[in-house]
């Protein structure tokens, strides 16, 4: 089965089937699919709208971003009042989507702790990457140096591209049986490895078994080719005020083009899914036939 495009009408519109309900919609996500918005506000002031005409981005990372309490603002370009008004932005991006959350995915509310926030000003494939970093090709999220643990990576995007230029992505087949194709690929986990990895400093947390899983998943899929081309998927645009909104660590996606997007992470434990049997954690652990370490 390929991942789902649920479209979501704004609240007050007739047009809300039964999926639209807050319940149907934390099922719809959990089940795999992406709920896209397509008329939510999210205007940029006449000052803001430089932020679309150019990137305002030091070119040294992928992306600019602000993370944690601090809102600290990371690869950016500009005077120092342009600088200032990205940051805002940012901000006020990062209020736009815990404001999704709370009034439309209410279940998660107070669950889920907000990670970075992202302005990404640049075509998808205008820099050649090495594999494990093209996110043209299919793949789940996984961090390296980041362990997710007993947590899921919930994404809230928004194009703000001023041209009409759809952001394009292709979504692949449900976690499940892309699992079932690679698990028996992976090299086995290492709990003294994993270890070190964590006093050396190379993560930041204990990388756990699912953390070794998830990004040996990671690489496998981008490195195959054949599975790349020919494994069922299916190609997606979002075009510019739309949101869209998905477990990125359970549904198959790569981004194939389209410049100007704002991006929030959210991380979600869980212990707090309405079915957290339907998570890639306990997926991967019923696939092996035993608990995770
Ligand atoms: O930039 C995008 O549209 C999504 C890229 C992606 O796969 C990611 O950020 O994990
Ligand atoms: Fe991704």
């Amino acid at each position: 089965m390929i991942s789902p495009i649920v479209s979501v009408p704004k609240v007050g519109t007739s047009a809300g089937g039964p999926a639209s309900g807050t319940a149907g919609l934390v099922d719809a996500l959990e089940g795999g699919a992406v709920l896209l918005f397509p008329d939510l506000d999210f205007p940029l002031s006449a000052f803001e709208r430089r932020f679309v005409e150019r990137p305002f981005a030091d070119g040294k990372a992928k992306n600019v971003n602000i993370r944690g309490e601090a809102a600290t603002l990371k690869g950016a370009a500009g005077t120092a009042e342009e600088q200032a008004a990205l940051r805002a932005l940012l901000m006020r991006y990062r209020a736009f989507a815990e404001d999704l959350i709370r009034t439309r995915l209410p279940a998660y509310a107070g669950k889920v702790s907000l990670a970075g926030t992202s302005y990404r000003p640049f075509e998808v494939d205008q820099r050649k990457l090495s594999w494990r970093r093209d996110d043209t090709r299919l793949h789940v999220d996984a961090f390296p140096s980041n362990p997710i643990g007993e947590k899921r990576i919930l994404r809230i995007f928004r194009n703000i591209n001023p041209d009409g230029q759809p952001r394009r992505w292709r979504v692949g087949e449900d976690f499940g049986s892309m699992a079932e194709k690679f698990l028996p690929r992976l090299p086995g986990y290492s709990p003294l490895s994993a270890r070190l990895l964590a006093a050396l400093r190379i993560t930041k947390a204990r990388r756990s078994e699912y953390d070794h899983l998830m990004l040996h998943l990671h690489d496998a899929l981008k490195q195959d080719k054949a599975y790349q081309a020919q494994a069922p998927q299916a190609d997606v645009e979002f075009t510019p005020g739309q949101t869209w909104v998905t477990f990125s660590d359970l549904v198959m996606h790569g981004a194939m083009g389209g410049r100007y997007m704002l991006e929030q992470t959210a991380y979600l434990p869980v212990a707090d899914q309405a079915d957290p049997e339907r998570s890639p954690q306990r997926i991967l652990a019923r696939k092996l036939g035993r608990a995770l370490q």
